[in-house]
């Protein structure tokens, strides 16, 4: 098929891999669509993938139950000492990680074809670009593969003889015996998987799991864990952000970087619609970004992927119908449900569900059923370029200047529609106390409240405080040219569970109110926890928000945030000596201020 690899270091780890892992065959990713067509076609009529009639080249896969969204129970940072994991990530020493998984490792590949994928996150010939090799046993890896990063031939040619590239080696743990008939989504039961960095060694070990970020493995293994610990050691950022341009009536462009938990609404933000006369947005990225210092001084951000792989839940012609343009073909959708007229559907789609269709799992649904059609965490997969919003600014290699940083969650009280910090600290205080309901996008408890700081607390590749310090630093070297900060929650609700805030593309209204802030062109008011718009300094012509309900939405309720202070004061005692003081000195002034606003 092919000679051998010009990359020596590459020919010898895949050669390792290969004598460990003993899969029938090796494949090396040319990254055609031939390729794509050809695998897909494979899957179809192993009946693992199923073609939708009503949708263009659009195919919908049901996972293994058991295996529907990350695992951060089974997710490792193993660094030689357990302080550098720190306290909020899972950790084996490497030794003992290796050995475990080398033993799981062992034979894992049998009755397979190891597919060898050379891939960018980032576009080839950025300065920031990395190059992974993906070596797994799934074809539904490979072709989600190719619309999420940049595949093939390409990427061995920019690599060269010498380049260096991160290993990341994948199976779904499940060897078939001579005959034996495959699993339609196989995988390995919940306490063989292991989704391990190794940061220090750029090296990234997934076993056991098939779904998402456990084993496409550039998106939040390689771009967010091990690149974090990078950009630590090397002075720039990787973040679990959206980028987004937004562009004023009179031309001005503002470059958004915003961080939210997990199915907390980065793609919608991403996608939106301003529903505010004039403004348009135009879409970079939707999950990741990473940022360096350029030679002006400010700090600029390419998306590294190539595509979305999105929560399907929820997204409708009237919450994002930009998303909804970018999935009419060329779509694989995952562990959504099957329509009789072969197309998907899932719960919040905005049409009708239909008299009957096959849920997730594969059963017979209908309207009433209990369990709903799609799993929570299904999502699709599709190109980047097919967003009809994407910016023609998106693979650009120089990036974007980032002028707002906003952070935010999933909070049903307390926290208020938007605040913008007082200063640089004060914004990064923000960042690493933020806390948000747990969602599906997790295999673990929905709905419970927890600080996930800066959106990374399943995805920093290092001790949390000193991605704290690290942020500090950044905003040091920045100067007067950092980002401004904000924080948001769309997510109010009130008693009965409605949504205090209509959402979507009404957050435009707050946008304005951020960029309006960044050339001073609106009051704030002061309160102890931030800058707060009053009522009045929103743009809600065209929105019928009630009073009452505005008013509880920028409400500052003193008894609640002095509640917090225990909570924060747990979180940031987790750290011990190693928690930046300008954060002691953060908390602390939070105290004096509500003190004072009593
Ligand atoms: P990951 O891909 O997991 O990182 O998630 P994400 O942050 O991109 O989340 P996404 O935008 O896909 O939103 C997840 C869920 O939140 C979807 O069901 C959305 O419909 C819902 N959502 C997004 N924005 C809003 C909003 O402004 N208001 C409300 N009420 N729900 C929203
Ligand atoms: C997330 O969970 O933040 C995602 C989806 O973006 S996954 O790729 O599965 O991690
Ligand atoms: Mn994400």
């Amino acid at each position: 098929m092919r000679g051998p690899i010009a990359n020596q270091r590459l020919q010898q780890w895949v050669d390792e891999v290969v004598a460990l892992c003993q899969p029938d065959e090796v494949y090396w990713c040319d990254g055609t669509r031939a390729e794509y067509e050809r695998l897909m076609a494979q899957m179809v009529s192993s009946g693992a993938s199923i073609p939708l009639a009503k949708r263009p080249d659009s195919y919908l896969f049901r996972s293994d139950p058991s295996d529907v969204a990350r695992v951060e129970a089974r997710t490792y940072i193993s660094t030689p000492s357990q302080d550098d994991a720190g306290p909020t990530n899972n950790w084996i020493a490497p030794d003992e990680l290796k050995r475990t998984m080398t033993g799981l490792y062992d034979g894992c590949m049998r009755g397979r074809t190891a597919y060898v994928i050379p891939f960018s996150m980032g576009p080839l010939g950025s300065p920031m670009a990395k190059i992974g090799v993906e070596v797994t046993d799934s074809p539904y890896v490979v072709c989600n593969m190719h619309i999420m990063t940049r595949v093939g031939d390409r990427v061995l040619e920019a690599l060269g003889a010498d380049g260096d590239f991160m290993p990341c080696l994948h199976s779904v743990g499940a060897p078939l015996g001579p005959g034996e008939e495959d699993a339609l989504w196989p995988c390995a039961p919940m306490e063989d998987k292991y989704i391990s960095h190794f940061p220090d060694e750029n090296l990234i070990w997934s076993y056991g799991s098939g779904y998402g970020g456990n084993a496409l493995l550039g998106k939040k293994c390689l771009a967010l864990r091990v690149a974090s610990a990078r950009a630590h050691r090397e002075g720039w950022m990787a973040e679990h952000m959206l980028i987004l341009r937004l562009i004023s009536p009179e031309g001005r462009r503002y470059h958004i970087a915003a961080a939210f938990p997990s199915a907390c609404g980065k793609t919608n933000l991403a996608m939106i619609q301003p529903t505010i006369p004039g403004w348009r947005a135009e879409c970079l990225g939707d999950d990741i970004a990473w940022m360096w210092i350029g030679a002006d001084g400010r700090l600029w951000a390419i998306n590294p992927e190539a595509g979305f792989f999105g929560v399907a839940p929820g997204t409708s012609y009237q919450s994002n119908p930009v998303a909804m343009d970018t999935v009419r073909a060329n779509v694989i959708f995952t562990n959504c449900a099957l329509t009789d007229d072969g197309d998907v559907w899932w719960e919040g789609m905005g049409v009708p569900a239909p008299a009957h269709a096959v849920d997730w799992r594969g059963h017979d649904w209908t309207p009433g059923n209990a369990a709903p059609a799609a799993h929570p965490n299904a999502r699709f997969t599709v190109p980047a370029t097919q967003c009809p919003g994407i910016s023609p600014d998106w693979e650009n290699p120089e990036g974007v200047p980032i002028d707002v940083f906003v952070f935010g969650g999933r909070r049903a009280g307390v926290v208020p529609l938007v605040t913008e910090a007082f200063d640089w600290d004060h914004g990064v205080f923000l960042g690493a106390t933020a806390s948000s309901e747990t969602t599906a996008a997790n295999i673990g408890a929905v709905g419970a409240l927890r600080r996930d700081p800066f959106a990374m607390q399943p995805f920093c590749g290092y001790n949390m405080a000193d991605y704290f310090g690290h942020w500090l630093t950044m905003g040091d070297r920045l100067g007067d040219k950092a980002p401004r900060i904000f924080h948001v929650n769309w997510f109010r609700k009130l008693a009965n569970g409605e949504w205090l805030w209509p959402g979507y593309g009404e957050n435009s209204r707050v946008l304005k109110w951020i960029c309006d802030r960044v050339d001073g062109r609106v009051a704030a008011q002061e309160t102890a926890i931030g800058y707060l718009p009053r009522a009045e300094d929103l743009d809600l012509n065209g929105v019928a928000v009630p009073a009452e309900h505005l008013a509880e939405l920028l409400r500052v309720d003193i008894a609640a945030w002095r509640n917090e202070i225990p909570d924060i004061q747990r979180h940031f005692g987790q750290f011990g000596a190693r928690l930046p003081q300008r954060l002691h000195d953060q908390v602390r002034a939070l105290e004096e201020r509500l003190a004072n606003y009593e």
